[in-house]
């Protein structure tokens, strides 16, 4: 790394020498912003490979690699934001002020100057990540389970003691890393200190171009504008589940078991679909099925995805991009199997990382994910620091909005259906996507509101479990299924946490995804409901899509989202439309049974 720090060096000669009055100038900022991006360009890559190999290779050797890269990476990034002080104030093209705007927010986690805390630092991270994807419930006497089994226990199995047995035996992996976070914590707020933040949490909050505050306002309005729509599902799936579970098990008015609604964090709940389909409603099709009947592929389903990206007029994925993804779980090693798209030199280098199964869910997972890389290549083309999206929600957006377009015409065009379900199915659809476009917004919240509260002190590690489940409570209306305590580190047991990917993004997307859907939907000129509309081949929708991912981050997202939809604010009103008859049908349903918990 001497050699990058030299590069550094000249520009500060340069910038001495080219300013008589000891003032920079325009040009020198340029120049700075220029080598600061190809110095950071270089050391991201070697992060990145390192971080592939850590991820794919889990090892106690690979761990220090890909913690020594990160680390390097961070430093780096701290060194020049901190140098960038000098060009304050002065009056610069807009590209390079928003570039030395960006430099500083480009982390998600800053690392102290301290070289031992730093290093620290990166060894606490990369060891949680990794205990996560080691992680393992060993039941007594039994055989291990990795979350991969577990998953599938929790979409399939309805026994409550089974599925209890399981909820309770994953969150055993958590528990050794609540001391890690304590100090990851600690560090982790050193090092925004450093860069002028408050602590971690402002610093994520900073990334919104708009003051930290006015955004965390942002998101309590879309909250309440969907809230509503949530009690409503929240209440009918309650009904459902008192039915079948029993009311010992399942409360009237209060919230319902975590553990019953067919995923590891009740964050989605498609898989229990079979539970409260409507009767005479049903869709009559199911995804899951038709894939393991034809018996499709891993490598099969994620070229699905792709030629529905290319049917938009985006090019084929590399040759490189099916030689270096992972897309099984390997039986010879550990992985973190946790869905990621990787953009290894920030050019042509696209992977993804996926620990892919058969069914409807890991089907639309890899749209998410094919979503990121192209994203990714079609801002490749701009300068370093706007190889990004709009916002952090705009990145997660994308491949969503491509499998809202998922519908079942579209599965009959690709081959996979016959005939598509007529009008009188709509309410089974729409309940479909709502158990888990619905479901998911309280949780898309909630992760943050913890951390936040987490990274400003308001909530102490003595109270770290507690803070969680009152915040599930609220937010949601789920509960544990059995006592929780100090003892327990349930936020660990999510990988985001450990992993420390910031979580708003995702309630962002929620909200963002139909936004572009009923945009696209517009312009390739469908009339129909927007849960029939799909832009699979549609040139128009592909061309005005395009446009926008190639801005990447060179401007403030309300251009990039007026750009797409013509508006400039985050609006929950796209979401609310799309389910507008399905909140009349549920609100019918409803009628004279308790709402809320
Ligand atoms: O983490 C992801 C993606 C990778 S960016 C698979 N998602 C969130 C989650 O799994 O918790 C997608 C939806 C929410
Ligand atoms: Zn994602």
């Amino acid at each position: 790394m001497r050699a990058f720090g030299s590069a550094v060096t000249t520009a500060l000669v340069f910038a001495l020498l080219g300013s008589c009055a000891g003032r920079p100038t325009p040009e020198e900022a340029r120049r700075f912003v220029e080598q600061a991006e190809a110095r950071l360009k270089e050391l991201a890559y070697e992060a990145e490979l390192a971080s592939w190999v850590q991820a794919t290779y889990i090892t106690h050797d690979t761990e220090i690699l890909a913690a020594k890269a990160q680390a390097k990476m961070r430093a780096a990034v701290a060194e020049l934001a901190k140098e960038a002080v000098r060009f304050d104030g002065l009056e610069l093209p807009e590209d390079v002020a928003r570039r030395l705007k960006l430099l500083k927010l480009s982390l998600s986690l800053a690392a102290p100057s301290d070289p031992k805390e730093a290093e620290e630092l990166a060894q606490i991270a990369t060891r949680m990540e990794s205990a996560y994807g080691k992680g393992k419930y060993c039941p007594e006497g039994g055989r291990c389970m990795d979350l991969e089994e577990i998953t599938r226990i929790m979409a399939e199995s309805r026994s409550e003691r089974r599925l209890r047995d399981v909820w309770i035996g994953w969150r055993t992996i958590a528990r050794p890393m609540r001391k890690d976070y304590v100090r990851f914590v600690e560090l982790a707020n050193k090092g925004a200190r450093e860069l002028g933040f408050a602590d971690t949490g402002e610093m994520w909050r900073s990334k919104y171009d708009m003051p930290p505050d006015a955004f965390a306002a942002e998101l309590d309005r879309l909250w309440e504008q969907v809230r509503p729509l949530y009690l409503a599902l929240h209440a009918y799936v309650r009904r459902k589940l008192r039915e079948k579970y029993g009311p010992e098990i399942v409360p009237a008015r209060g919230p319902i078991p975590a553990h019953l609604l067919g995923n590891v964090w009740a964050q989605e709940w498609a898989n229990i679909y079979p539970l409260v389909a409507p009767r005479n409603a049903d869709p009559g099709y199911d995804l899951t099925s038709i894939l393991k009947r034809r018996h499709v592929t891993p490598r099969q389903m994620v070229r699905y995805g792709e030629r529905f990206f290319v049917s938009l007029g985006f090019d084929p994925l590399p040759e490189t991009f099916w030689e270096r993804s992972l897309f099984t779980k390997p039986r010879d090693r550990e992985v973190v199997c946790h869905a990621s798209a990787w953009d290894i030199d920030a050019e042509q280098d696209l992977r993804i990382k996926m620990c892919i199964d058969i069914t409807a869910e890991d089907f639309t997972t890899i749209h998410h994910e094919l979503g990121h890389n192209f994203y990714q290549r079609a801002y490749s083309k701009q300068p370093f620091l706007f190889r990004d999206s709009a916002n952090d929600g705009f990145h997660e957006a994308v491949g969503d909005t491509i499998a809202l377009s998922v519908t079942p015409e579209y599965l009959v065009k690709i081959g996979l259906l016959d005939r598509a379900p007529d009008a009188s199915k709509d309410i089974g659809l729409l309940l479909r996507r709502a158990l888990d476009k619905v479901a998911f917004l309280p949780f898309g919240l909630l992760i943050d509101q913890w951390r936040w509260k987490v990274f400003s002190g308001e909530i102490p590690p003595e109270r770290y479990n507690q803070a969680w489940w009152e915040l599930r409570r609220k937010y949601q209306g789920v509960a544990p299924p059995v006592e929780r305590t100090e003892e327990d580190f349930d936020p660990g047991a999510k990988y985001h946490v450990p992993a420390n990917v910031p979580y708003t993004r995702y309630f962002l997307a929620d909200i963002l995804q139909f936004q572009f859907h009923r945009a696209l939907a517009r312009a390739a000129g469908c009339k129909g409901p927007l849960h029939r509309c799909s832009i699979f081949n549609n040139k128009e929708a592909g061309k005005r899509l395009i446009a926008m991912l190639e801005m990447g981050q060179s401007r403030p997202w309300p251009e990039a989202l007026e750009a797409l939809t013509g508006s400039r604010e985050m609006d929950a009103t796209a979401i609310l439309d799309y389910f507008a008859p399905l909140k009349e049908w549920l609100d019918k349903q409803n009628e004279g049974q308790p709402v809320g918990w």
